[in-house]
């Protein structure tokens, strides 16, 4: 027992001196390792008589947890006088402001995509989505495009197999509304197209288009003007005008393209619409009816119009970006720019 209390004594001693976690580690397992002074103490219990030796072990136990709580309040503090010195050592500014998060933003082109969704459905259009790899079929055969148009060709289309390009503009989901749905309807989609083209400031191989289309009882030009106009002063502000024009589509008869009086100078002329008034959005016209009759609608009861633009457009007038590229080269410095 004696033996008992001189070590824990001299261990005591030992773990105050211990000035550093590594000496208070040492001297730990000197103690209390396999090879320690308390181990050896446990195996002499073997030689003591039988009846001292609940007593010597009960008090060998006892003492052993001891000092393990000695060592483990000795290196919490040791732990502690580390860290204030680290920290001694480190200058701190506890004023010096946090780091801000950089929040992240829709892409301009998303924000555009949004204004112009929220103005159709307000038009009570409805919002469908068809795929980016279009079938022939759907791109150009069903749309009345001739075998030898020069929109079919490689040079202007990317082709992916003889039935599949990536679709060239995004009027091919008309005939997948056409094969599933009867009149009446108003819908749009929006999305990516592609186009094998020379890449400039107003040109992309890759660029986005919105395309609706209504076919009702009654449906005339004067529907499509009215749209348009309510879209464009949707998009644009409510003094905006719509201007058609003769043009050709094979999917529209009459086809016109439509351009609206430029917001900026409210159709006085400027650099925005090169002095000329107004600006060029797209394409539009009344459904061919050799299309409503491919599809089994009836002509004499059922019209309809459909319009076409490029999303591009839209920024690029806004915020008066000279050059298309932008849109993709996705540089934060230019996107930073469009705060939703
Ligand atoms: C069409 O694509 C027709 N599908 C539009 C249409 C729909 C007409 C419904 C009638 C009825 P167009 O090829 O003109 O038409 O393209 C429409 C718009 O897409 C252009 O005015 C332009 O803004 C945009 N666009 C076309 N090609 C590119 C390109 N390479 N890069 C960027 N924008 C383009």
């Amino acid at each position: 027992m004696n033996q008992i209390e001189t070590l824990v004594r001299k261990a005591e001693g030992e773990v105050n001196e211990a000035s550093t976690l590594k000496a208070l580690q040492e001297m730990q397992v000197r103690y209390l390792g396999r090879h320690g002074e308390f181990t050896a103490l446990l195996r002499a219990i073997g030689g003591l008589p039988a009846e001292e030796k609940p007593a010597f072990g009960k008090a060998l136990n006892e003492a052993k947890a001891r000092l393990e709580n000695i060592i483990e309040a000795r290196r919490a503090a040791l732990r502690k006088e580390d860290e204030t010195r680290r920290h001694a050592a480190e200058p701190q500014d506890l004023t010096m402001p946090g780091r801000r998060m950089r929040a992240g933003l829709p892409h301009v082109l998303s924000q555009a995509a949004d204004r112009i969704k929220a103005a159709l459905i307000g038009l009570g259009f409805e919002l469908i989505e068809t795929p980016e790899l279009e079938l022939v079929k759907y791109n150009f055969t069903a749309l009345n495009y001739p075998p030898d148009h020069p929109a079919m060709d490689d040079q202007d289309t990317f082709y992916v197999d003889d039935d599949h390009v990536m679709r060239t503009h995004t009027t091919p989901f008309q005939g997948r509304v056409f094969e599933e749905r009867r009149p009446p309807f108003r819908i749009f989609t929006i999305g990516r197209c592609f186009r094998n083209e020379a890449v400039d400031r107003t040109h992309h191989h890759t660029f986005h288009q919105v395309d609706a289309f209504m076919v009702d009882e009654g449906v005339s030009m004067a529907h499509l003007r009215g749209t348009l106009g309510a879209f464009a002063r949707a998009m644009f502000g409510p003094s905006v005008t719509v201007r058609f024009r003769p043009d050709y589509f094979p999917f529209v008869e009459p086809g016109v393209d439509f351009a609206i009086s430029c917001p900026f100078c409210e159709g006085e002329g400027c650099v925005v619409c090169k002095r000329s008034g107004w600006i060029e959005l797209g394409g539009a016209g009344m459904v061919h009816p050799d299309i409503l009759e491919n599809y089994d609608i009836d002509t004499d009861r059922y019209t309809g119009f459909a319009f076409g633009l490029g999303v591009e457009r839209i920024p690029i007038m806004r915020y008066r970006i000279d050059d298309l590229r932008l849109f993709m080269e996705n540089d934060l410095r230019f996107l930073e720019q469009f705060q939703a």
